[in-house]
């Protein structure tokens, strides 16, 4: 009987743990950013440059706008919704001082075919966005001369009980 004895050699190869001495190193973090300070996300800084959202849950993000008298106003609206403009339409529409604006919100609404813009109302209005669906926008472009406070809105059927604010021309 021929007994072939392997003999197999494991070898352990002991690895060494090298336990990390907990050196601390003191490194002093230079957690200074530079961050260049956007003076314009300010919540109420003066800018003729004016961005306003409308969303699915019929609300402006902003109650109050502020601008510069007698310079050209850039004004945007995004709708940041999702549902088209024939059930969650927004537009932003501009009053004269003085109007009443329930009063134009109702002949708006029967303004249908105009996209809610009344034009036998024409004379209030100093500026207005188109009608927008949800991810469209529109930029408009005007000038105040006149100091003061202007209502805005929007004209959306049923809209103007919680959109609604005020531009501040100062
Ligand atoms: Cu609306």
């Amino acid at each position: 009987m021929n007994k072939k004895v392997k003999i197999s050699a494991i070898v352990l190869l002991g690895m060494l743990a090298i336990t990390s001495c907990g050196k601390k190193e003191t490194a002093t973090e230079s957690s200074e950013i530079n961050q260049t300070e956007d003076s314009e996300s300010q919540a109420e800084a003066v800018s003729n440059d004016l961005v306003i959202e409308g969303n699915d849950q019929m609300q402006f993000n902003k109650a109050e706008l502020r601008a510069t008298a007698g310079q050209p106003i850039t004004l945007t609206l995004k709708h940041v919704g999702k549902i088209p403009k024939e059930a969650m339409g927004h537009n932003l529409v501009i009053l004269q001082e003085g109007t009443d604006e329930a009063a134009f919100a109702a002949k708006a609404i029967t303004a249908k075919e105009t996209d809610y813009i009344p034009a036998s109302e024409k004379a209030s209005i100093i500026a207005h966005t188109k009608l927008l669906g949800g991810g469209e926008e529109d930029t408009i472009e005007f000038t105040i001369d006149k100091k003061g406070t202007y209502n805005f809105l929007c004209t959306f059927p049923g809209h103007v009980a919680m959109m609604k604010g005020v531009l501040i021309v100062e």
